[in-house]
């Protein structure tokens, strides 16, 4: 739902049949084949498969498929020259204040865990600066319920500084809303008395004035982490005056654009949403945008995406809705970037320095102060090339906010080297001479020369 399958694996069985097939009749397969199933050699050779190994020089195995990459910028909001509308909203969601990124070192750790405080900051400065009437953010601001009481009015600080009608949180499944009890929903509201920030944890419509233009919000918030039901049905009963602008805000799953195949996540569909009979949906949950880029007119729903990415999953830059209606309910909108780090996965197969040239050409197109970059590698190189991999990759780990690796690397044997450490005559000394001048199989000395190492 929230992201791509990103990782492919090598498969140790394969790599395995192969060079026993290669080794074919000779004894030493007999040798090799005991000594893989006595000792689980295979998980020797295979390695440090999925692994992020920041420190080790590049020797081993791992493989994965490339990302796409969204364009990182969109226009800023009111670039059109059409005459305002009445009614302006900065929508976000997803905003998971509390990650901890418990995994990175300390300085990284601490500027993803500032990164969504100042993504937050940006939107409130974008909604400013466009005198937005609302920011709504339709669920899981909060990335637990048991998020720190600091956190809570850090983020409650952030949102005062909005100078429109309204800050309208709705409690998402992860900072759902389970009574009047509720610990986090109580520090927010403390945190928030006398603002324009309020906290939306219950079924119920909200009625304010945008510059004249009445508008009722329609508050679907969560109660607990999952539900088969959506929050949504009570909102199609509810009378609705033809002279405001109807909106409803809630958090879960849409049908079709997220997949919640265990029906856990509040799961909404869009026949569902259009009996409703709002002029629209502002939700939250899903962390890919909707509608895509180009649609116009007014949507069914616009689903945020997350106001900063929190993985490599993210593939594209945070973004927000920037929302206007008229009195009649007659919409144009566009999205903003909100986030300032990215993560980057790039994957390569390195077979010649001219691969590694052109992985340094693709590094250094990035914003690497900003950018978590995630490097797969694999192939073969000669160990003048390893060790021009290793400088180039230790000189990103310089630059860049954070580097993670993982590699698949092997070295080219040559026979210069063979012979220095096997005399003709020997079994391993004639066997890795026969297996570097086939060519057809340029993997098979390498894998053969581990295994008689791990032998000897
Ligand atoms: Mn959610």
């Amino acid at each position: 739902m929230h992201g791509e399958s990103l990782t492919g694996r090598f498969n140790s069985a394969t790599i395995s049949c192969q060079v026993l097939s290669m080794l074919g009749s000779c004894d030493f397969a007999v040798a090799v084949t005991r000594a893989i199933c006595s000792a689980g050699i295979i998980s020797a050779i295979v390695g440090e498969r999925g692994s992020h190994d920041r420190d080790r020089s590049v020797s081993r195995r791992c493989v994965a498929t490339p990302n796409s990459f969204p364009p990182l910028s969109y226009p800023t909001p009111a670039s059109s020259d059409s005459p305002i509308m009445a009614v302006k909203i900065l929508h976000t969601a997803d905003n998971h204040i509390g990650l901890s990124f418990r995994h990175y070192p300390d300085a990284v750790r601490d500027r993803l865990i500032g990164e969504r405080f100042a993504a937050l900051q940006r939107i409130v400065e974008i909604a400013n600066q466009g005198s937005a009437h609302f920011i709504t953010v339709a669920g899981d601001l909060f990335v637990r319920v048991t998020v720190g009481a600091a956190d809570i009015k850090g983020t409650v600080d952030i949102l005062k500084g909005f100078e429109g009608e309204g800050v309208l949180v709705l409690a998402g499944n992860h900072d759902y809303c389970e009574g009047p009890d509720s610990k986090l929903w109580k520090t927010f509201r403390k945190a928030a008395e006398g603002s324009n920030v309020m906290a939306l944890t219950e079924p119920r419509a909200h009625d304010f004035n945008a510059d004249e233009v009445p508008v009722r919000f329609y508050a679907c918030p969560c109660p607990s982490k999952h539900g088969a039901e959506p929050g949504t049905g009570w909102v199609a009963e509810e009378a609705k005056p033809a002279d405001m602008l109807h909106l409803g805000l809630a958090h879960g799953n849409v049908e079709g654009l997220g997949l919640d195949a265990d029906n856990r996540y509040f799961n909404m569909t869009e026949a569902d949403l259009r009996a409703s009979a709002l002029h629209s949906w502002l939700l939250g949950h899903i962390h890919v945008p909707a509608p895509e880029i180009g649609i116009t007119g007014r949507p069914l729903y616009f689903m945020p995406g997350i106001h900063t990415p929190d993985s490599v999953k993210s593939t594209r830059a945070g973004q927000a809705w920037w929302i206007e209606f008229d009195a009649q309910g007659d919409c144009r909108f566009e999205p903003v970037v909100t986030s300032e780090i990215r993560f980057v996965r790039i994957a390569a197969t390195l077979e010649h320095t001219s691969d590694i040239e052109a992985l340094a050409r693709r590094c250094s197109g990035l914003d690497a102060s900003a950018t978590l970059l995630d490097l797969q590698l694999s192939g073969r190189l000669k160990s003048d090339e390893l060790q021009q991999l290793n400088d180039m990759v230790s000189e990103l780990r310089d630059r860049f906010l954070h580097i993670a690796l993982e590699h698949d690397i092997a070295e080219v044997l040559e026979p210069a080297a063979i012979a220095s450490r096997f005399p003709a005559g020997t079994l391993p000394g004639d066997l890795l001479t026969a297996l570097v001048a086939d060519e057809e199989h340029p993997g098979d000395a390498h894998l053969a020369l581990e295994i008689i190492e791990s032998l000897s």
